[in-house]
């Protein structure tokens, strides 16, 4: 069910969830500020997400209120974490949908790495 990206930060979600510990994901690298990790239903031979580690719902009150420190290292992982899965070479796309109307599903802000394939047209 999509989800209202101005909706208050809800700590018992899914990737709270991951960050803290209490489930389990196949991790691609992590830092301080930092989590990167395989989509666990890939649309795509490469589909990680990145998050930060900060209570962020989505870009919207991640590009308003998160420092510049934590903006810096989500965007220097997105490009790390694309060398590291070695989609790079080809290219790849990156993505991340914001509310209920771009699809999105999990109310803590990810960024889709996808690769390893031909993309298509923007919006199919
Ligand atoms: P969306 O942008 O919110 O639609 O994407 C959510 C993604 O989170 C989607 O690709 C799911 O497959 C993925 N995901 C996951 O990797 N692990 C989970 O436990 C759950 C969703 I729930």
């Amino acid at each position: 069910m999509p989800i209202d990206s101005k909706q208050p930060y809800d700590d018992g979600n899914i990737f709270a969830k991951i960050l803290k510990g209490d489930l389990p994901c196949k991790k691609v690298m992590e830092n301080e500020h930092v989590l990167a990790f395989h989509d666990i239903n890939p649309l795509a031979p490469v589909h990680v997400l990145v998050i930060p580690k900060g209570p962020y719902v989505s870009w919207d009150d991640f590009s308003e209120t998160a420092s510049d420190v934590e903006i810096a290292a989500l965007t220097r992982a997105v490009g790390e974490v694309a060398k590291m899965v070695g989609a790079d070479a080809q290219g790849y796309r990156v993505l991340s949908n914001v509310g209920k109307r771009a699809g999105q599903e999990v109310p803590h802000l990810h960024i889709h790495i996808f690769g390893g394939q031909p993309l298509g047209p923007m919006l199919a």
